[in-house]
């Protein structure tokens, strides 16, 4: 696959030239003269690097550079400062130390900047995967627990900002260890691969769900009251109630309980392994009332 770069530079002769080096060497160039325009176009195209010119009018690069690290969408995206040739070193250091990985100095020397910018998309290869796999779960490729409690936090600040509320489902699989007993291992692990795939077909894009432990998910709904949350785990149960695998020969059903536990305003200010606890109370009641169901922990204690 090819290397996308954006080019964030005020001078038009600058940009063009840049284009074309890139245009000619098969990289995709993405450009602007404008400041304000770059962390936009970053998010939009999420580049391979970002080659940012640090003197411009309104909005530098240092203050471009300081808003792509904000963003989480962004922050990861390797950024090269392009510098004047009479760049002092304080000035440099205080780009590299803003984050930028590398800086070249005009005018450009095509070879070097080529190289350098096949050097920066390999770290930020690399670096993807890395995250990538530190966040997901082998089996399923759910994001796995540590990532859960990171998105989790994150989703209860938010939600404590915006005043909407939040919802978090706990589903556990009924059952399942008879189901490895009878029909072996590997069966059990398609049935948490499929598992896992329906429940992120049933859900919006910024839902997310985690593989909590064996054959137990977590999911979070953000703006999500207790009656949406109840809607949304009631319809993942009967999906899933709806498939059916065919281990030798035979065909079987598998089902599903939920916890649903959801805040908002004040209430929000609890700890994620509180909300945790809370949808696990009322999964475990759920799975106390014969399994297949879901139970919410507001019937369990109606306010
Ligand atoms: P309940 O309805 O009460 O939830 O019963 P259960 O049998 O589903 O629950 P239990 O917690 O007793 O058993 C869970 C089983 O899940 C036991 C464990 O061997 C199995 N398990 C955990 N992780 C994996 C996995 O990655 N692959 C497979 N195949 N099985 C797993
Ligand atoms: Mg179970
Ligand atoms: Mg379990």
């Amino acid at each position: 696959v090819g290397i996308k770069v954006l080019v964030v530079d005020d001078q038009e002769d600058n940009v063009e030239l840049l284009a074309q080096m890139l245009d000619e060497n098969g990289i995709e160039a993405i450009t602007t003269q404008i400041g304000r325009e770059a962390v936009k176009l970053a998010r939009e195209h999420i580049p391979d690097v970002i080659l940012l010119d640090i003197q411009m009018p309104e909005v530098d690069g240092y203050e471009i550079c300081r808003r792509l690290k904000e963003d989480e969408a962004t922050r990861s995206i390797p950024i090269i400062f392009l510098t004047a040739i009479y760049s002092s070193e304080k000035n440099i250091v205080k780009g590299l130390e803003m984050g930028a990985y590398d800086y070249i100095t005009k005018p450009f020397r095509e070879g070097e900047l080529l190289a350098r910018i096949n050097v920066m998309a390999k770290i930020k290869k690399t670096e993807d995967n890395v995250r990538e796999e530190s966040y997901t779960d082998a089996l399923t490729g759910l994001y796995n627990r540590r990532f859960l409690d990171k998105r989790f936090t994150e989703e209860i600040s938010r939600s404590l900002r915006s005043g909407f509320p939040l919802a978090c489902l706990m589903l556990d699989i009924d059952h399942f260890k008879s189901l490895n007993d009878i029909h072996g291992h590997d069966f059990g692990d398609q049935v948490l691969k499929k598992v896992a795939e329906t429940m992120r077909n049933g859900l919006r894009a910024y839902d997310t769900v985690a593989r909590y432990g064996g054959e137990e998910f977590i999911i979070i709904l953000p703006s999500t009251e207790y009656h949406d949350a109840e809607s949304v785990a009631e319809k993942i149960r009967r999906m899933i109630q709806q498939l059916s695998f065919k281990p030798n020969g035979a065909t079987i059903q598998i089902t599903i309980s939920v916890g649903v536990f959801c805040a908002k305003g004040d209430e929000l200010k609890q700890s994620t392994e509180e909300f945790i606890r809370k949808a696990d109370e009322a999964l475990y009641k759920a799975k106390g009332m014969g399994r297949n169901k879901i139970v919410s922990y507001r019937d369990i204690y109606p306010q």
